[in-house]
C-alpha cells in the first residue's frame, strides 16, 4: 500500500498543550508522524510519495473561508499584535448561552470576529488544546495535500487502498471550526472530492478514540456522506458536547450519522463488536469508498484513552475493513503513545492488505513512554 508523506508537518512543532488550565506536554507532537514514517519504512511494503498540491477549492467546499484566511494570517497577527506568547491559544470562547434571547439573524449580523489574536482564537477554535504557532497553517495545509493525494491514488491510480499519514490531524475541524489538535478536516475534505468526483455515495468510518465532532457537523443534513464512529462516551471523554448515540442526522442526512459510544475500558472484544455494527451500517449504503479515520488513541496505553486495545486487535480491525470490498482512503488521525504507534500502523495497514502481521523485532517500543497528559 502506498503512504503519502510530507515533511511540512514538522513546522508544527508544538511543545506543549493547556489542559484545564494548566500547561502540560504537547500530546500532539511532530515526532508520532516521524515514527509511524520511520516503522512503515522498515517494513518494506510501504512505498512512501510526497503529495500534489490540490490549492484551496477542496478545502472550502467543506471549510468558512473566513477559518482558513484566520488559520493563514494568524501567527504573523501575534507577531504584529505583539502578543508575548510560544503559541496562540484563546482568551475567550463565545459560550453559546451568550447570545441566549437573540435571534440568529441578529447573531449573524452583531457578533463578528474580533480583532485581537486571542479573541480570533476563540471565535474560530473549539478548545485550549490546539496550540498554532508559526508552522501550522503550512502543516494543515500539508495534511489536506497529503489526504487529497491519497484520494488521487485510488481515484486515479487505480489503487484498492492508500493511506495518508496526515499530521496534524482533522476530524474534530468543522466547517467554521478548529481545534483538538485540528486545523482541517482532512477526512470530510477528501470524503467531499470523493462524491464530487465520482457522484456517488462515500461513507466514513471513523475509528479515532474520540467522537469526530467536525465530520459529523459538515455532513450532518448530508445524505451522500454515511458517518460512522466508534468512540469514548461523550458523557466521560472530550469532546464533550457530542457523540452520542441519538445524534443521527438531520433533513437529507436523517439516519446517515451512526455514533457508537463506548464504555471507559474497552476491550478487544467490546471493540470488535463495534467495528462489525459499523462495518454492516456502511455496507447498508450503496458506495465504492470507504473513508477511514483512523486513531491509535485506543490503544491500551495511550496517554489520553481509556480503552484497552492491542497491536493485535489493529490488524484484525484492519482486516474486517477491507471485507466491505470497497476502496479505502485510510487518513491518520490521533494516537498519542508514541512507542506502540508504527507498529500499530502497521498492523492495521497489512490487516487492510490482507497480509499477516509479525511484531518487528526492534522498531516499536523504545526507552521514551507514554507522556502525561
Ligand atoms: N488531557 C485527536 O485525537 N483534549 N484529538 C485532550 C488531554 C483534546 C484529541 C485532553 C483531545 C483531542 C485527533
Ligand atoms: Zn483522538
Amino acid at each position: 500500500m502506498q503512504v503519502v508523506y510530507t515533511p511540512s508537518h514538522l513546522g508544527h512543532d508544538i511543545t506543549h498543550e493547556t489542559f484545564m488550565g494548566v500547561l502540560v506536554p504537547a500530546n500532539e507532537v511532530a515526532e508520532r508522524a516521524e515514527i509511524i514514517r520511520g516503522v512503515l519504512d522498515a517494513d518494506g511494503g510501504f512505498p512512501r510519495r510526497e503529495p500534489t498540491e490540490h490549492g484551496d477549492a477542496p478545502i472550502t467546499a467543506v471549510h468558512d473561508p473566513g477559518l482558513v484566511r484566520f488559520l493563514a494570517s494568524a501567527w504573523s497577527e501575534v507577531s504584529r499584535q505583539g502578543i508575548p506568547r510560544a503559541f496562540l491559544s484563546a482568551d475567550t470562547y463565545p459560550n453559546r448561552s451568550m447570545f441566549e434571547g437573540m435571534s440568529d439573524d441578529a447573531v449573524g449580523r452583531l457578533v463578528r470576529e474580533p480583532e485581537f489574536a486571542g479573541g480570533r482564537a476563540g471565535f474560530w477554535g473549539l478548545d485550549s488544546a490546539a496550540p498554532l504557532v508559526a508552522g501550522t497553517y503550512v502543516a494543515a495545509r500539508g495534511a489536506v495535500d497529503v489526504a487529497l493525494t491519497a484520494v488521487d491514488l485510488v481515484l486515479d491510480g487505480g489503487a484498492t487502498a492508500a493511506y495518508g499519514l496526515c499530521r496534524p490531524p482533522g476530524h474534530h475541524a468543522a466547517r467554521s471550526m478548529y481545534g483538538g489538535y485540528c486545523f482541517f478536516n482532512n477526512a470530510a475534505i477528501a470524503a467531499q472530492a470523493i462524491t464530487e468526483r465520482t457522484g456517488e455515495r462515500v461513507a466514513i468510518l471513523d475509528v479515532d478514540f474520540h467522537h469526530g465532532n467536525g465530520s459529523q457537523q459538515i455532513f450532518w443534513r448530508r445524505g451522500d456522506v454515511r458517518y460512522v464512529s466508534i468512540h469514548a462516551h461523550p458523557d466521560r471523554q472530550y469532546p464533550y458536547f457530542l457523540g452520542r448515540e441519538d445524534e443521527t442526522g438531520e433533513g437529507e442526512g436523517a439516519g446517515e450519522n451512526l455514533n457508537i459510544p463506548l464504555a471507559a475500558g474497552a476491550t478487544n472484544d467490546d471493540y470488535l463488536a463495534a467495528v462489525d455494527l459499523a462495518c454492516e451500517t456502511i455496507a447498508a449504503a450503496p458506495g465504492a469508498v470507504v473513508v477511514v479515520s483512523l486513531g491509535f488513541d485506543t490503544y491500551g496505553l495511550d496517554p489520553i484513552g481509556d480503552f484497552a486495545l492491542t497491536t493485535d486487535v489493529y490488524h484484525e480491525v484492519g482486516r474486517r475493513v477491507a471485507a466491505l470490498g470497497r476502496r479505502m482512503v485510510i487518513l491518520q488521525e490521533g494516537g498519542y503513545h508514541r512507542p506502540s504507534l508504527g507498529e500499530n500502523a502497521r498492523a492495521w495497514l497489512r490487516g487492510a492488505e490482507g497480509r499477516p502481521f509479525e511484531p518487528l523485532p526492534v522498531a516499536g517500543f523504545g526507552p521514551s513512554g507514554a507522556v502525561a497528559e
